[in-house]
């Protein structure tokens, strides 16, 4: 989630300007031979560079401990959760997750928290990476209008979340406030080509998925832990379209994942790769060949690995329906030349199918159960179509319509479905597979075919026809009938 456009860009730009201008300043200094990190020349300040998801800061690489200055803004904003879904954020620094802090062992990290006035609510930080008190919560508690400072000095090396701790706490993480901050031990982290930061994060709605206008918070549902929406980064599209993450094959890519709950523990996997390296829990164990890692709410892992192939990768929870139905998916588009060796390609790439062919059954049209009560007009056609759209097309091609980027091609507005009917009816019945270009997009995967009776088809169509912008066709039976017998 990325909200206000207007208050927050000045903002890390700034800090990054002063950040380098105190680099400059002091680089002869940087030449001089590296110390013990219990040693903090006291007179050595710096301002952290904070970023908004899913960028990270700059790493600390052979620099000293330093006191670092972190100056955080909460920011009570209003965003969209999914298309036509508003709601009323709280953060830190303007986005969910809020902003990346990065510091190194041994930093005296001086935290200034700041609520701003038009804010209506007071709040705190607690930081898994602070030995003290509530993490800092005492210390930082702070009314709309004031700042609060507080120092710490990083003890442990790690990635830690850091959230607000004010009553309701969780309400407060709810709504969005969670980050994480990373401990880079002496000498840094090995060096990689791209790193990324992520968060999972599930939403609690009066309204249910999807459900349009601006969606207050929904207090019973969160304490019976039923989310309408585990998202990463803030939002269903928090890590899709243009906020997919990108990497070149040959590239080593590591993934700072933090999970702020508040309730869900996330089972990470990325569909396509294999993790050569995760830092189980954020912590000092590293595991190797992994598939799928878990990350309790309220923790993190560090997750590496090389990509060797393009295409698209996809980032979920594998607790798959939070994936394809709440939103927990991200992409992560890998460019470059194919290498036939890895991966041969003539499959299908980086496509993950939830009810592939392999699985699904693919019996004869008389196994199919005609529905008993027929449509009688075009308002039942378009209830009973919403019904099969919503139990039988949405996992793919998304509640609105506006399917996955490079997976699954949108319904609304397609000129693929608009140009010819026999050809949509035909992708229902008898599935479709080969490169199809939609709205300028190619897709190359395979859609099988769909297990409805022909009345059905006809009103799934109907609705789909007469829904977000599309040519208002109306589907019979009939013409569905007629492509059936085509055959
Ligand atoms: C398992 C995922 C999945 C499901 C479920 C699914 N589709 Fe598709 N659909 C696809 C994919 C993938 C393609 C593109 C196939 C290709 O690349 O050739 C596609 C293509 C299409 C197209 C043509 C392209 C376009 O965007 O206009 C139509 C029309 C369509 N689907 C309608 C439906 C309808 C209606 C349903 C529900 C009855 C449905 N699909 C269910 C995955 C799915
Ligand atoms: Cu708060």
């Amino acid at each position: 989630m990325k909200t206000n456009k207007t208050k927050k860009p000045v903002y890390p730009m700034l800090l990054s300007l002063a950040f380098a201008i105190f680099f400059i300043g002091c680089m002869d200094k940087e030449k001089t031979t590296y110390e013990n990190s219990e040693d903090i020349p006291a007179g050595q300040e710096m301002m952290a560079e904070l970023t908004s998801p899913p960028h990270v800061p700059t790493p600390i690489g052979r620099r000293k401990a330093k006191k670092l200055k972190v100056n955080m803004e909460i920011l009570e904003q209003e965003g969209e959760l999914t298309d036509g879904v508003r709601y009323n954020y709280w953060t830190f620094g303007g986005s969910v997750p809020g902003s990346f802090i990065r510091t190194r062992v041994g930093d005296e990290v001086e935290f200034t928290l700041s609520n701003h006035p038009d804010n209506k609510l007071p709040h705190n930080i607690d930081l898994h990476a602070v030995t003290g008190p509530g993490g800092g919560a005492e210390s930082s508690f702070v009314a709309p209008g004031f700042e609060k400072t507080f120092s710490f000095k990083t003890l442990n090396p790690g990635l830690f979340v850091y959230h607000c701790a004010t009553a309701p706490v969780g309400m407060h993480i709810a709504n969005g406030m969670y980050g994480l901050i990373l401990v880079e031990p002496e000498g840094g982290l090995p060096p990689v080509d791209k790193e990324y930061y992520i968060m999972q994060g599930d939403f609690y709605t009066k309204g249910k998925n999807g459900e349009r206008g601006l969606q207050p918070f929904d207090m019973q549902k969160a304490v019976d832990e039923n989310a309408d929406y585990v998202v990463f980064n803030g939002s269903v599209d928090g890590l899709t379209g243009d906020n997919a993450i990108t990497a070149q094959v040959g590239e080593t890519v590591r993934l700072y994942v933090g999970n702020g709950g508040p309730n869900l523990v996330s089972s990470f996997h990325v569909i396509g790769e294999i993790f050569d390296k995760v830092y189980v829990e954020g912590g000092g164990l590293i595991n190797e060949n992994i598939q799928t890692t878990l990350i309790p709410a309220g923790g993190a892992a560090i997750v590496e690995f090389r990509v060797d192939v393009p295409g698209s990768l996809v980032l979920v929870d594998h607790s798959i329906f939070r994936a394809f139905n709440k939103g927990a998916l991200g992409i992560l588009n890998v460019e470059g030349e194919k290498n036939k060796k890895i991966y041969s390609g003539e499959i299908r790439e980086g496509i993950y199918l939830p009810e592939g062919p392999g699985i699904q059954s693919m019996p004869t049209t008389d196994e199919i159960v005609e529905s008993e009560i027929p449509a009688k007009s075009f308002e039942e056609q378009m209830e009973f179509g919403k019904q099969i759209y919503m139990q039988t097309c949405f996992a793919c091609h998304q509640g609105e319509g506006q399917g996955i980027p490079n997976a699954f091609p949108p319904l609304a507005k397609s000129d693929y479905l608009n140009a010819d009917v026999n050809r949509a009816i035909s992708a229902v019945v008898n599935g479709l597979s080969g490169e199809i270009t939609v709205n300028g997009n190619t897709y190359n995967s395979v859609m099988t075919r769909q297990m409805i009776s022909s009345e059905e088809v006809a009103n799934v169509l109907t609705y789909v026809y007469n829904s977000w912008g599309n040519n208002k066709e109306v589907v019979t039976t009939e013409m569905v009938n007629k492509v059936k017998n085509k055959k």
